[in-house]
């Protein structure tokens, strides 16, 4: 038999979440691609849990379109509701039999996971339902290195353990976990898995060439999970693994190389996916060293790629990371709006850039990134990440997925009303290929995600880039329906714990949308002053009068103009720019009057003080329902919680003190500062 979790946690995929369908017969009409995978989940859940179908609760039939057709069931088809699309299903009530139908087979495997989701509330529906992915491209993107003595480890910014993918610079031979991982994405709707970092070290690039083979072999795997397979490229890969003596994309013979490599690449996976690509980023190579620009660089892959249908994901973090701090007219926040808007409109039809949500990095809090709303005739992918850099490196709980909903919902062309989703979705600007990208947050530790709570992210993420509609408080209990079956104190305690916590990180972290102040290198734990006088461009300017950056058009560095409006407006006057950006964009003293009615002192002395509050009634929430966990798993939670406890007051601590000597001002309400 297939393994099946064997070892590791099954996550949201526990067999007995998925009794009410194994009650029912299961009857599977097709055998190719991923309705055989279907089948074999059913039989391979069948003797897991030993459930057979039950007499008189009726029969679920997955079948495609095309063969209700094909068995004259016309009648069904005729009720499948309207808009259906490729990936989508539609559940049909029909007599004793509930029809789960759709154009592909993907759609049938979309069905089968969200019957298994949903359970008794999807199977007893009495008219029909129709579910369809809003964003065509819902990828997860892997930081893995093929070694683990670099710099960054096993997996770059990774906390849950080393790569599932690769050790000592191959691919691991055991792919049990490989595949256990294809079914957890597939069964969120995700449907492109990056196999690599993108920084793309030496042995990393050679992934095209001499590790193809192992490559076929993971994307053989993906495919049975309906998720396509790309490759995060080196944009020096012709002259690391060509010999060449540049990688100018306008040279033709560096073209050439690229269509000759990509080429060898579809003949051992003819549906591969594409190229991930970071240049000119962070010292990775790029088509600026020879005078050209990005949309240069990205043609050039998108025309090796184009002939086979692949798409080049190309990274919009681009910006100075040698910049003088004492230089304070250049802004990082700037950067990918300043470099891509002008190249609107040159790339090829094949080529997505891939935005960060946020103009920085990643921080708790950032404004929406306003590039994500600039182009008009690009495709654009949003990138989030799941993996807690900047969120607690997987030792606090923080759940992300009301942040992630924010960015989404927030209306960033402003007038027109086009929202982040609906820009993502590709309908604002008519674009099929966009959709949401996110860094994973998993691991070989057995728990996937080194804090069992982190599961809820990549779970969550999958589900927003199915349905970026989806209330975070609904995703979260499904979440948590599935991963604690049958124990309703449990998750009513890990709701109120987890729904707001990203929230709560925010209090005890960088305050007023600020961001950073954490340790350099690491990003974890307070570090105030850390990257004050770096090359990093992530600067807060306190000193004793005032603190944050003025991103001002009238007497900053211009930030907050590159939104439309009303938001460029809104932005720019401090008495209308939302609460928590103000130090985001604006420079101000520690006694300006917030939007709360609070100063800017007296409200990071609050919320410090209140976030580590929230943190202590986690922890004792926890407390009152951990003995109803499994062991292994509540003394994991435990001893993350009390490790979060010691930072968030560190963080308090060290963040209070600091401006408290700063400014000299004292707390209004005579709470210890040190
Ligand atoms: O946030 C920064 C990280 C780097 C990362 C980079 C990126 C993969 O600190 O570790 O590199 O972003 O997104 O490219």
């Amino acid at each position: 038999m297939d393994p099946y979790f064997a070892t590791s946690d099954p996550c949201w995929l526990r067999p007995e979440d998925a009794r009410a369908l194994l009650e029912r017969d299961v009857d599977v009409r097709g055998d190719r691609g991923c309705a055989a995978t279907v089948r074999r989940e059913v039989a391979l859940l069948r003797a897991l849990t030993g459930l057979e179908p039950v007499a008189g609760r009726g029969r679920v039939v997955l079948a495609t379109l095309a063969e209700l057709g094909g068995e004259g069931r016309d009648d069904v088809v005729g009720r499948v509701p309207h808009g259906l699309v490729a990936e989508g299903y539609a559940v049909v009530p029909d007599g004793d039999d509930l029809v789960v139908t759709a154009l592909d087979d993907r759609g049938l495997l979309h069905g089968f996971y969200a019957l298994q989701r949903h359970g008794e509330r999807l199977l007893g529906v009495d008219r029909p339902v129709l579910d369809v992915p809003t964003n065509p491209v819902r990828m997860i993107n892997q930081w893995d290195n093929m070694r683990a003595d670099g710099p960054m480890g096993s997996v770059e910014r990774g906390y849950a353990g080393s790569s599932i993918f690769y050790a000592d610079g191959r691919v691991v031979a055991d792919r049990a976990r490989i595949r256990d991982y294809a079914r957890l994405l597939a069964s969120v709707g995700i449907n492109a898995l990056s196999l690599n970092n993108v920084n793309v070290h030496r042995d990393e690039s050679r992934l095209l060439t001499e590790h193809l083979g192992d490559v076929a072999d993971l994307a053989a795997i993906l495919r049975e999970f309906g998720i396509a397979a790309y490759l995060s490229v080196n944009f020096a890969a012709p002259i690391e693994l060509g010999g060449l003596a540049t990688a100018d994309p306008l040279d033709p013979d560096v073209a050439a190389w690229w269509r000759r490599t990509t080429d060898a690449v579809y003949a051992a996976i003819p549906d591969f996916g594409g190229y991930v690509v970071k240049a000119d980023s962070e010292n990775r190579p790029g088509p600026f060293s020879y005078g050209r620009d990005h949309a240069d660089g990205a043609n050039v892959l998108a025309d090796a790629l184009a002939p086979h249908g692949g798409v080049v994901f190309w990274r919009c973090f681009v910006y100075d990371h040698l910049q003088d701090w004492r230089d304070r007219s250049t802004d990082r926040a700037r950067a990918a709006y300043d470099h891509f808007t002008p190249l609107d409109g040159r790339f090829a039809d094949n080529v997505v850039l891939q935005v960060k949500n946020g103009p920085m990095d990643f921080q708790v809090r950032e404004p929406v990134s306003p590039l994500i709303g600039a182009l008009e005739r690009t495709n654009v992918a949003v990138e989030f990440q799941v993996t807690q850099e900047y969120t607690g490196h997987q030792k606090h709980v923080c759940y992300l997925v009301p942040q992630w909903r924010e960015v989404l919902d927030f209306p960033t062309r402003g007038d027109d009303g086009a929202t982040v989703r609906e820009i993502a979705a590709g309908r604002t600007f008519g674009r099929p290929l966009s959709g949401v990208c996110a860094v994973s947050n998993v691991g070989d530790d057995r728990t996937w995600t080194g804090h069992p709570l982190a599961q809820a992210n990549l779970y969550g993420f999958g589900r927003l880039a199915w349905d970026p509609t989806l209330d975070a408080d609904v995703v979260l209990d499904e979440w948590l329906a599935l991963t604690f079956p049958g124990a309703g104190e449990v998750q009513a305690a890990l709701r109120e714990i987890m729904a707001g916590s990203w929230l709560t990180y925010e209090r005890y972290t960088a305050p007023l949308g600020v961001g950073w102040m954490v340790t350099p290198g690491s990003h974890y734990g307070p570090s105030v002053d850390g990257y004050e006088y770096t090359a990093w461009g992530t600067y807060h300017f306190a000193d004793r009068d005032g603190v944050g950056v003025d991103r001002t058009v009238a007497t900053g560095t211009g930030f907050t103009g590159q939104f439309h409006e009303p938001w460029a407006s809104v932005y720019e006057d401090v008495t209308t720019c939302p609460t928590e950006l103000a130090l985001f964009c604006h420079h101000l003293p520690y006694g300006h009057l917030l939007r709360d009615g609070s100063t800017v002192i007296q409200h990071i002395y609050d919320t410090h003080f209140a976030g580590v509050e929230e943190v202590e009634a986690m922890v004792a929430r926890w407390e009152g329902v951990a003995h109803l966990v499994a062991a292994e798993v509540s003394e994991e939670i435990s001893r993350r919680m009390a490790e979060q406890l010691r930072s968030a007051r560190e963080w308090r601590d060290q963040v209070n003190t600091y401006f408290w000597r700063k400014s000299g001002v004292p707390d209004a309400r005579g709470r210890t500062i040190h």
